[in-house]
């Protein structure tokens, strides 16, 4: 068991009352292959029935008999269209599903119903997930549809096979093979996990793109990896570079208000066409960490999204353009996106989606909700957020993000009163968006688990699950991927769902607590450089974030400071301006204040910061307890290789904490409070550490050689 399967595990159920009546109510699936996606829904269920009930469920054509499961469109199964499901189909959309119970040939037969090839997968999919859960499905009757349109998830994969802040092997995609070598198990494999969730999209490269994806020997590449996503419902999207015309065609120029520069885009949207017929569009990262983009040229964001959507449209294409923007010259990095962005609301093309990171920096343990929710009301958005775990200690720490995608999606906005949640406006129920979408930046590669730490796959099994269902709980999520992924027994299940619970708490409370950002060493981003304070620009130092000097700590967001706060609705411009009424996990966002400031608990300032670090590394011991629990309870392969990376978790909770309680305690000249433990090292040792200590990411494994 070495976490291949990831949540697709399929082992026979233990339960024999409960194997017995699966086995009673589906004896027989009734399946044509009328198409490549309704073959992948028959074999997915075969593979996953033979394998739940421990005996081989017998094909059929048609209906006869009992224990029938039908499944297809009223197009492609005559005993669907009989059962005239009209108005519960209806319901569903293009991608939805019902699984009912009916009569059918006489007899009660389970029935998974969609529009779509597509649907019909989904479905599939989620009545295994149910028996792989063991809910009762006697009575079965579903009726699902999905909250947000375009379920992508995006790779930051390289053409040289590295992936960027992956850490856990090469790129799946092995370019070196391609086209040629397309019946690599593996790329059948990731389309069935991402379709078990109903993702339906994959951006497959780097956004800081390379232009050479656009060549007509990566487009061959591509289009293999399309035509084997293509049967799940799943559509392949490229990251492009703005200036491509001038990197592979020696352009002098990329200015998207150019004729030549808009033909070239056309003709070559036209090849990218000629390869992949369903292409999905393009990803662009412009004008954002030295990217290329249309400011270069005197143009804005509209502009550049609207050139190549006008390219794409013929096809119906779609542009994700993302507003992860940020230059040096502004003064607080927090207020760039929305201060560029707003005033081009309207401005684009109906086929193209800006793509917002959920806070206003970039995919910190916690951050508030970016601004621009609520704020483009004329402008397709689509959620980004990050399952790779850049900032939360790469595959070697356990953080089930579940807790921060659902704070993101529950955040409200107030754009149109109460209620106006970032999920209900995915969900298209606050603004009248033509497109929308979620976007998920994920790690797989070579490891043989995919994402290297196990439980880096709950988060991308929470994000295409809510992505899916924008109301659902994370504590939901955690106990349907447990079920899967380990077993369904209640001493299972508890500690793992406790350690999922707390695991995103511990790992804000150890690194950045009560609203402090970004503390990481340049680069890398693994561990602690709370003392870096110069930089090739003020935005990528630690000190820029928490501002930490002898009288106070934190990021002055109200009106006499950068006055960020603005960019939100009242309610929460209100609430932010004063620390009394700002939530205390965000409060160094917004605020500098004194050391001594009295917090809820009746602590100070500086006595909670450290309370909290401290917790933090006490938040990682009780993981590693629960854990221990599980021995002989779960396979003993993924046991010891978590138990492990739980040991490297607490010894760099331990650093963090270390480090960033010693940092502050210098620059605040404050002892420690009573009963709070020492640092083990002086801050001089933390510091020269940061040049010399090994970190596990392929690019910078030994700072100091930078
Ligand atoms: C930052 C990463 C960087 C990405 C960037 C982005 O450090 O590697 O290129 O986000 O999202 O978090 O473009």
């Amino acid at each position: 068991e070495d976490g291949y399967r990831m949540w697709l595990r399929y082992d026979t159920i233990a339960d024999n009352t409960l194997k017995q009546q699966y086995r009673a109510q589906l004896q027989q699936l009734v399946a044509t292959d009328q198409s490549p996606t309704l073959a992948a829904a028959r074999a997915e269920l075969t593979r996953g029935l033979n394998g739940l009930l421990g005996q081989s469920i017998k094909p059929s054509k048609a209906a006869q008999g009992a224990g029938n499961l039908i499944i297809g469109t009223p197009d492609s199964s005559a005993n669907i269209a009989a059962l005239k499901l009209g108005d519960r189909l209806n319901a569903v959309g293009p991608e939805g599903f019902i699984i009912t119970r009916a009569k059918v040939a006489g007899q009660r037969a389970t029935v998974i119903a969609a529009n779509s090839d597509a649907g019909v997968l989904y479905g599939a999919f989620h009545l295994l997930r149910l028996m792989q859960t063991q809910s009762d499905i006697a009575h079965i009757d579903v009726q699902s549809a999905p909250s947000v349109q375009h379920r992508v998830v995006n790779h930051w994969d390289n053409l040289n096979r590295i992936v960027e802040r992956g850490y856990a092997g090469l790129s799946l995609w092995e370019w070196g093979n391609l086209p040629e070598y397309q019946n690599n198990p593996r790329y059948i494999d990731y389309a069935r996990i991402n379709a078990s969730l109903g993702i339906n999209g994959t951006v497959i490269n780097n956004v800081n793109a390379d232009a050479r994806i656009l060549s007509d020997a990566f487009l061959a590449k591509a289009a293999a990896l399309a035509e084997v996503f293509r049967p799940y419902g799943i559509k392949l999207y490229l990251s492009v570079k703005f200036n491509s015309p001038m990197l592979l065609d020696d352009f002098d120029t990329a200015d998207p208000l150019d004729p030549k520069v808009q033909k070239w885009w056309r003709e070559r949207v036209k090849k990218v066409y000629q390869y992949i017929p369903d292409f999905g569009g393009f990803l662009v990262k412009a004008n954002s960490e030295g990217q290329p983009g249309p400011q270069d040229f005197g143009r804005n964001h509209a502009d550049g999204a609207n050139m190549l959507a006008d390219a794409l449209a013929p096809y119906n294409g779609l542009v994700f353009w993302r507003a992860f923007v940020y230059a040096p010259e502004q003064g607080d990095r927090f207020r760039e996106a929305y201060d560029e962005f707003k005033p081009l609301d309207g401005k684009f093309r109906d086929n193209v989606i800006v793509q917002i990171k959920n806070g206003p920096i970039d995919f910190q343990p916690r951050e508030p909700f970016s601004p621009l929710f609520g704020a483009l009301q004329k402008t397709n958005i689509a959620l980004e957020v990050q399952v790779s775990q850049e900032y939360f200690g790469f595959s070697n720490h356990l953080a089930y993000q579940g807790p921060l995608f659902e704070e993101a999606l529950d955040a409200d906005t107030y754009a149109q009163g109460a209620g106006s949640t970032i999920g209900k406006i995915l969900a298209g129920n606050v603004f009248d968006y033509k497109h929308t979408g979620m976007a998920a930046v994920i790690n797989p590669g070579t490891d043989r688990n995919w994402t290297g730490h196990t439980f880096v796959q709950s988060s991308w099994y929470a994000f295409g699950r809510l992505a899916w269902d924008v109301g659902l709980s994370s504590a939901a999520i955690a106990d349907e991927w447990a079920r899967m992924t380990f077993n369904n027994k209640d001493d299972v299940l508890a500690p793992v769902t406790d350690i999922m619970a707390i695991s995103r708490e511990a790992g804000v409370n150890y690194r950045m607590p009560l609203g402090l950002t970004h503390l990481y060493a340049q680069g890398h981003h693994y561990g602690p450089a709370p003392w870096h304070d110069t930089s090739g620009r003020p935005d990528w130092t630690a000190y820029y974030y928490h501002q930490a000097d002898k009288d106070g700590i934190g990021y002055d967001r109200t009106k006499t400071g950068s006055h960020a706060i603005e960019q939100y609705y009242p309610h929460w411009a209100t609430q932010f301006a004063k620390p009394e009424t700002t939530p205390e996990a965000l409060l160094l966002w917004f605020h500098h204040l004194p050391w001594s400031y009295k917090m809820d608990s009746g602590r100070s300032l500086w006595q909670e910061l450290v309370h909290k670090y401290d917790t933090g590394v006490n938040q990682v011991r009780e993981m590693q307890t629960q854990w221990q629990e599980l021995k002989g309870k779960i396979d003993p392969e993924r046991f010891s290789q978590v138990e492990a990376q739980l040991k490297v978790q607490l010894r760099d909770a331990i650093y963090w904490r270390d480090a960033c309680v010693s940092y502050f305690a210098s620059v605040s000249g404050l002892a420690l409070p009573k009963g709070s433990s020492a640092p083990a090292h002086p801050l001089e040792y933390y510091k020269n550490q940061e040049k010399i200590r090994y970190v596990p990411d392929p690019w910078y494994p030994f700072p100091s050689a930078h």
